[in-house]
């Protein structure tokens, strides 16, 4: 405990009011304006407050905080609903639930020490899940949508075992998803790619539950105000997101607070499971975790909720009629209330409340077990209760309840509220004998030493009322559904036809983009289901024109008119607009991306998001939650626009992209490609398009578009669309003239595919040599597509074995050069199954500033570099004679190197 507080400081961190100068003029004040609220309203209050305040403000008298309000629960006892449920059997079931969860997570680490789990956050916010899943969450698609703290997993699965969603079989296996036991194990955290059946939300990286909920509630909006959902029953539908107070500490969960308020989000609740603890220690040991939360959101708009103390305070509030109790809470600092959890009630009447003998006397009359057994609010289903249906009618702005709780509540001096409760996964067996006296569980000794899960009859009363409960919210929670209606792909005809119009134009991949989008918004079936999400760069990409044609969603219209009201393709905000214009987010941006790629999941309604970004913002800035969308089975695009090292030439070191590719290969379900021309981009659309809405697939395309202008080549005859998809075809006339007897492959990507083309031109120019010339959209894919057919290769052992594509095209005696505008470890991805002689050239390094040309020739990417390394790859065959290179040195200015470009 702190000896004696400075007044001051705590004056700033709990908003103490100082000394009172004259207590006889505060009370006639005091009684004034209780007196006319209680005879004219609150209104009335409000009014004289705001009069008040801006008579304040014109004398300049400082104003006190206004965020803040005093350290007790804001429901009061006199506005606290009745409980609708039956607190006893409540009562019996949550223990049982607790103490599955307990048994399970020590039963897995005594299999192996390695499993890990954790005890203490779902001991801490049990009761917090429990009046959640007997009064609120609703199920199904057009239910509520449910974010679990991600470490409190076991008390989900532990329910879900009592609701029989769940057999004693994978309880066993709680960690295990391999070996004998995969199919049959339960994955640690909440992950729909590994339970596709029950998790909706991965919400394991701290920090993107609170931040992609947001976006899902007002992704719901979006959905009824485009008349994709039925606007009455997606009104009654909430999103619930369960965050730790240390998480809050993410900057994620902060990004979107504003917006939740600015687009009034009432559906959605946060509730912040403040246990005052994190991994290492308290979350604002000096200081208080609620508190500085509650400034947080009332600034950002929210309705706070605070939900600190139970019922058995309700009378000790209701006789500190001097304050006493309300100062003492004021004072003690969060490692001083984990203390508190930490320690009895001996300790807590002697070093709290004795602190002033007014205090003392307040609980003279409760035992040091009674003071033991004192509550805070998010352990007291009554409390909880009442803040959550405070939640659920308030009007106009989302809500945060930050409920107070203890880590590791119910595990005594073993685990409650101790430094290292988070990861205590081992309790000896008189803890665990405590624990069943603790919670009154119907277990004997040897029952509890054997770790034995317990599941009541099913008539029991337990049960029965279990499932009348869920029945009553209309089925179980946790669950997730892939049910959605299949969407027609648009024709390939319509694909050709725009390849066509594009032939011979001066323009970028994104322009194709564009059009290819902004005929899929056209497209009858589809088009309303497509969703594009910029964050603010809609006019660098060229898509202004979709501001007219479809309008950007504002839940509230447009309560202005625009500046260039007069021009034809004016800033159109509307509220059946479809664009989502998510401001400089990138992350928010990709919170609107996974509720739409995911729609068909969340919803049953499948939507085709298409969200263009910088591509140097794409996996650089926000992998995280690529990889989170990955997880929650996205379906939808990303592009990756102005991409490459090279293309955005002028923008220097921070803007140029030449990794994106290297990080989507890692991500088993992103489909990445790096298209050269239109119609190479076209068909991967089109194709993209038809998997996601028509296969259903649960992958996501990961796209990258230029912005360098050229004349767009047509469809070469004889390539087919199924080439392009497959990450690699050789380029024909009239791309690049015929060659009798190719001396080398050169193969090239993206931007670097033209340098490659005009290289093969010089070889064939200067020195007679003939080179094939391959684009490869992938070498994501064509490394994919080679380690399988390598795997079964090596596990099937076929009579004949089978080469892969890139193998197939490429493999033999002749040397490959390939060129990428990104770093050598993407070409290099298919190295190992070429089967030829390959180097590789790309773009490691950070980037500069420059021309397009000087910016290539500085990373040794552009075509006088391609022709060096392929003549360089035919000297070391003795194909060609050393002064060759040599000279080709002097041309690619490279006879004098310096350092290499990727150490500059
Ligand atoms: C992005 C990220 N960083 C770190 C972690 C590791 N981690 C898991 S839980 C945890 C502490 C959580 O504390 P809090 O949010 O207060 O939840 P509690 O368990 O105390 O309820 C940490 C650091 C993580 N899961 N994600």
């Amino acid at each position: 405990m702190s000896p004696n507080p400075d007044p001051l400081q705590l004056q700033a961190l709990w908003r103490v009011i100082p000394p009172d100068a004259d207590p006889q003029e505060t009370r006639e004040w005091l009684e004034a304006f209780q007196s006319l609220v209680a005879r004219e309203g609150r209104e009335r209050g409000t009014y004289l407050l705001r009069r008040l305040l801006d008579a304040a403000r014109a004398q300049q008298v400082p104003l006190p905080p206004v965020l803040n309000t005093p350290y007790v629960n804001t429901v009061t006892l006199d506005r606290q609903p009745p409980y609708p449920g039956d607190l006893v059997l409540e009562a019996r079931i949550s223990a049982i639930v607790r103490w599955n969860a307990l048994a399970m997570v020590v039963r897995s680490n005594q299999h192996s020490a390695e499993l890990g789990g954790h005890i203490a956050t779902y001991a801490s916010i049990a009761d917090l899940f429990e009046v959640g899943f007997n009064h609120f969450f609703r199920a199904g698609q057009a239910g509520d949508l449910v974010f679990f703290q991600p470490h409190a997993s076991p008390g989900v699965y532990a329910r879900a075992f009592l609701e029989g969603r769940l057999p004693r079989k994978r309880l066993l296996n709680f960690r295990q998803e391999t070996g004998t036991v995969a199919g049959a194990g339960l994955s640690s955290y909440c992950h729909p790619w590994l339970m596709p059946d029950f998790w909706q939300f991965p919400t394991g990286s701290m920090g993107l539950g609170p931040l992609t909920a947001i976006y899902q509630a007002r992704f719901l909006r979006y959905m009824a105000d485009r008349d994709l959902l039925d606007a009455a029953s997606a009104r009654e539908r909430r999103v619930w997101a369960f965050v730790g107070d240390g998480e809050m500490d993410e900057p994620e969960s902060l990004a979107g607070l504003s917006l939740a308020a600015r687009e009034g989000l009432d559906n959605l609740v946060f509730v912040v499971n403040c246990n005052l603890q994190r991994l290492d220690g308290p979350v604002r040991g000096n200081g208080s975790i609620v508190q500085e939360l509650e400034g947080l959101f009332a600034g950002a708009g929210w309705n706070v909720v605070k939900l600190l103390w139970g019922s058995d305070w309700d009378p000790l509030f209701a006789a500190d009629t001097d304050g006493v109790l309300l100062r003492r809470l004021h004072e003690t600092v969060d490692g001083e209330f984990q203390k508190y959890a930490a320690t009895d009630g001996r300790f807590n009447r002697e070093h709290f409340f004795n602190k002033y003998p007014e205090l003392q006397r307040l609980v003279a009359h409760l035992s040091d077990d009674d003071i033991d057994r004192l509550k805070r609010g998010g352990h007291d289903p009554l409390k909880i209760h009442a803040a959550y249906r405070a939640a659920v009618t308030t009007r106009g702005r989302p809500t945060v309840i930050l409920a107070q709780t203890k880590k590791g509540y119910g595990m005594g001096h073993w685990g409650q509220g101790k430094m290292g409760s988070h990861q205590q996964k081992k309790l000896d067996d008189e803890a665990l004998l405590a624990f069943r006296d603790r919670f009154a569980l119907p277990l004997k000794d040897e029952q509890v030493r054997a770790l034995e899960f317990h599941l009541p009859d099913a008539d029991s009363p337990e049960l029965r009322y279990l499932h009348a409960r869920r029945r009553a919210l209309g089925g179980y929670v946790p669950a997730r559904s892939a049910a959605a209606p299949r969407l027609p792909a648009p024709e390939a005809a319509d694909t050709a036809r725009l390849v066509e119009r594009q032939a011979g134009r001066e323009q970028s991949t994104t322009m194709v983009f564009v059009q290819q989008l902004t005929a899929l918004l056209r497209d009858k079936a589809l088009g309303r289901h497509v969703v594009p999400i910029v964050a603010d760069e809609a006019r660098t990409f060229g898509m202004q024109s979709l501001f007219r044609e479809v309008a950007i969603y504002a839940a509230q219209g447009q309560l202005y008119e625009p500046e260039d009201r007069d021009e034809l393709l004016f800033y159109k905000e509307s509220r059946t607009g479809q664009i989502l214009e998510e401001g400089i987010s990138e992350a928010g941006a990709m919170g609107s991306w996974i509720a739409a790629a995911t729609s068909y999941s969340t919803h049953g309604v499948p939507m085709l998001p298409f969200y263009i970004f910088y591509s140097c913002f794409g996996f650089q800035r926000v992998g995280d939650l690529i990889f989170c969308a990955a997880d929650s089975r996205a379906r939808g695009f990303l592009v990756g626009a102005t991409a490459g090292r090279t293309t955005l030439s002028g923008e220097g070191l921070q803007h140029q992209d030449g990794t994106s590719h290297l990080a989507a290969s890692t991500i088993p379900n992103c489909r990445a490609y790096d298209p050269a021309f239109g119609y190479e981009l076209a068909a991967i659309v089109a194709h993209g398009v038809r998997r996601l809405v028509h296969e259903q697939a649960d992958e996501f395309y990961y796209l990258t578009v230029m912005n360098e202008n050229f004349a767009q080549p047509a469809l070469p005859a004889g390539v087919g669309a199924e080439d392009i998809v497959a990450g690699l075809y050789r380029l024909p006339g009239p791309l690049v003239p015929a060659c009798r007897e190719p001396q080398l492959r050169l193969v090239g990507s993206g931007s670097i595919l033209r340098e490659v083309i005009a290289a093969a031109a010089l070889l064939r120019e200067r020195h007679g040599i003939e080179a094939e010339v391959w684009s490869a959209t992938s070498f994501t894919e064509l490394a994919r597509e080679a380690r399988e057919v390598q795997r079964a290769n090596r596990l099937q052992q076929p009579a004949a074995r089978a080469a892969s594509r890139v193998e197939r095209c490429l493999g033999g005696a002749l040397p490959v050069v390939a060129a990428t505008d990104y770093v050598r470890a993407v070409p290099q991805l298919v190295a190992e199954y070429v089967g030829a002689p390959f180097v590789t050239l790309g773009t490691d390094g950070f980037g500069r500033s420059g021309t397009r040309a000087d910016v290539r020739r500085f990373f040794e990417v552009d075509r006088e570099h391609v022709v060096l390394a392929a003549l360089d790859a035919l000297a070391r065959q003795g194909r060609v004679a050393p002064e060759l290179v040599r000279a080709a040195l002097d041309v690619a200015d490279a006879a004098a190197p310096g350092q290499p470009p990727w150490t500059r």
